[in-house]
C-alpha cells in the first residue's frame, strides 16, 4: 500500500481533486508537473504532508532521471495534455508531442518502473458527434480534432502496449468536467468557469448558437472518484474482460465513458449557473455558434458501473454552488 501512484499534470485542475482523492485513501502520491497551467497553490493542502512529493518535470522530457528515488510505483495516472480543442485545431503537431507521443513514452516509461495500472484521462472528444445519445463505449469514434484523434490515438497505442508490457490500461473517456481550481480567466476553460465567473459579476452570459446544443456536465469531484476506482479496481478479474467490452466478445481496448448520463442543454445551464449566483436578471447574449461545435453530447454510464462501481453522484446545483463559492 506504500508503494506510490505517479499523477502526471497533478497540480492541475483535475490533477489536484484526484490527489485529494487518493491522499483521502491513504495511497502515497508522486505529483509531475511542469506548472504551465498547473498551480503550486492547487497542492498547498499538502505541504508538509511527507505521503505526497511534487516534482517539476515535463512529460515530454526524460522523466526517469526526474522521478529516480521517488519510487516504487503501483500505478501511473497520466492527466497532463494539452487540454484543448481549439488549440489543437491551430498547433496539431504541438498536441501530438504531448497527448499522444508522451504518453507513449510515460506508458513505456511505467512498465519499466514496475507500475502495474495506467490510468490515461481520455475524452468524449473521441467520438465526435454521436450517432446516439447517450452514447455507449462501443459506438464508433469519429473525432473532429486532433486533440479527439490523439486521444483516441493514445487509448490505442496503450491498448497495445499495455498487455505487452503487463501493465494494465484503463482510459477514462471524460466528458465536460467543472468546478472548483477550473480557471475562469482561460480562453480555453470550460463553460461553466466562464458562465460562474460573468454571472458573479453580474454580466449577461454569451451563448454560442441557440444554446440548445447539450453536454454531460460532471462535477471534478466524481471524476476524481472515478480516477482512484480506476487505480484500486481489478478490471480484469472484476468483467472477465478490458473495460469498455461489455459485449463477451474479443477483447477490444476501448475507454469508460466517465459522465451522469444526464444531457443538458446550454441554455438550462446558463440559467442554473445566474440562479446560483442570484443573477437571475442580468440575462444572455447569442453569439454565432462556434465552428466544429458538436451538437449533443451525454455519456452512457453503464459501463463504468459495471467495472468500477462508478456513479456520478454530485447534482449540477450543488456541484454548481461549490465551484461559485470557490471563485
Ligand atoms: C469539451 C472539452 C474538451 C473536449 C470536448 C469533447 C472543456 C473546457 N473542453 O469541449 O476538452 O473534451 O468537450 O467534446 O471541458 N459555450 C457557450 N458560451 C460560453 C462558453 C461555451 O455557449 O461562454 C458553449 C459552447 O459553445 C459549447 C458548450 O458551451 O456548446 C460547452 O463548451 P466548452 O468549451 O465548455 O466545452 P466543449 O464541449 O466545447
Amino acid at each position: 500500500m506504500n508503494d506510490a501512484v505517479l499523477v502526471t499534470g497533478g497540480a492541475g485542475f483535475i490533477g489536484s481533486h484526484t490527489v485529494a482523492a487518493l491522499r483521502a485513501a491513504g495511497r502515497r502520491v508522486v505529483v509531475l508537473d511542469d506548472f504551465s497551467t498547473g498551480r503550486r497553490e492547487n497542492l498547498s493542502e499538502w505541504a508538509g504532508d511527507p505521503q505526497v512529493a511534487v516534482v517539476e518535470g515535463d512529460v515530454r522530457g526524460a522523466v526517469e532521471p526526474a522521478l529516480a528515488g521517488l519510487g516504487p510505483f503501483a500505478a501511473v495516472v497520466h492527466l497532463a495534455a494539452q487540454t484543448s480543442v481549439v488549440r489543437s485545431l491551430a498547433a496539431p503537431i504541438d498536441d501530438l508531442d504531448v497527448n499522444l507521443r508522451a504518453t507513449t513514452r510515460l506508458l513505456l516509461w511505467a512498465a519499466a518502473a514496475g507500475a502495474r495500472r495506467f490510468v490515461f484521462a481520455s475524452s468524449a472528444a473521441v467520438y465526435g458527434e454521436p450517432r446516439r445519445v447517450p452514447v455507449a463505449e462501443s459506438e464508433p469514434t469519429a473525432p473532429l480534432s486532433p486533440y479527439g484523434a490523439a486521444k483516441r490515438a493514445a487509448e490505442l497505442y496503450l491498448g497495445c502496449l499495455g498487455p505487452l508490457h503487463g501493465v494494465q490500461t484503463v482510459c477514462l473517456r471524460l466528458f465536460n468536467v467543472y468546478g472548483p481550481r477550473q480557471d475562469p480567466a482561460s480562453p480555453y476553460s470550460g463553460v461553466v468557469a466562464t458562465f460562474l465567473a460573468r454571472a458573479r459579476r453580474g454580466e449577461p452570459l454569451t451563448i454560442f448558437g441557440d444554446g440548445s446544443q447539450t453536454r454531460d456536465l460532471i462535477y471534478v469531484g466524481d471524476v476524481a472518484r472515478a480516477i482512484h476506482l480506476a487505480v484500486e479496481t481489478d478490471l480484469v478479474s472484476r468483467t472477465g474482460d478490458v473495460p469498455g467490452d461489455m459485449s463477451g466478445g474479443p477483447p477490444e481496448p476501448a475507454g469508460l465513458n466517465i459522465g451522469t448520463g444526464r444531457e443538458l442543454a446550454i441554455v438550462d445551464l446558463a440559467a442554473a449557473a445566474q440562479r446560483a449566483c442570484g443573477a437571475e436578471g442580468a440575462g444572455v447574449r447569442f453569439a454565432p455558434a462556434r465552428a466544429g461545435e458538436i451538437a449533443r453530447s451525454a455519456a452512457l454510464t453503464q459501463a463504468a458501473a459495471a467495472s468500477l462501481g462508478f456513479r456520478a453522484e454530485v447534482e449540477l446545483d450543488e456541484g454548481l454552488r461549490r465551484t461559485a463559492a470557490w471563485l
